[in-house]
């Protein structure tokens, strides 16, 4: 009797590595303007948590931008101009006094949308996705030193979930 349960627990283990890869990713129910769906993004000392962001194109979005660290962090989110043009921007207020929002700026076609959050704080912003997938999209912080630092992860645009 005690062979056979060791027999069997033998299968279970064989069992639980053939099924040790990830579960497909669920499929996203898109959200609407009256209906936005929730996505949480984190921002820790120095990294964004979860590490990529599936979005459905032309869903609404209601962001919540987490900053659980003990620095000032911001989501921009946007394809590589975007990011480019925030990194630049802020990096020239390295020296600057300490404000809870750097006084920045860059042109609009470039601004993509930034959400700082200071240490500790949650915001709260509804966004509606890009109609079609732009390639090179990400979150990314460009505190000075963060993005350096890793504070980018990817956005994948990815179908909805089927109706029916
Ligand atoms: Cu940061």
């Amino acid at each position: 009797m005690k062979r056979f349960l060791i027999a069997i627990a033998c299968l279970a283990v064989v069992a639980g590595c053939d099924a040790g890869s990830p579960p497909p990713t669920p499929a996203i129910s898109p959200g609407t303007s009256s209906a936005p769906r929730e996505v949480n993004i984190i921002a820790k000392d120095w990294l964004f948590l979860p590490d990529r962001v599936d979005v459905v194109p032309g869903e609404t979005i209601l962001l919540h931008v987490i900053n659980g660290g003990l620095d000032l962090h911001e989501a921009v989110i946007g394809a590589t101009p975007v990011q480019d043009a925030w990194e630049v921007a802020e990096a020239a207020t390295v020296g600057s006094p300490p404000g809870p929002t750097p006084l920045v700026s860059v042109p609009p076609d470039v601004a993509g949308l930034r959400i700082v959050v200071a240490s500790g704080q949650r915001v709260d912003v509804v966004w509606t996705v890009p109609a079609a997938p732009v390639a090179g999209f990400v979150v990314g912080c460009h505190i000075p030193g963060h993005w350096a630092k890793g504070m980018v992860v990817p956005v994948h645009f990815v179908g909805p979930a089927p109706h029916g």
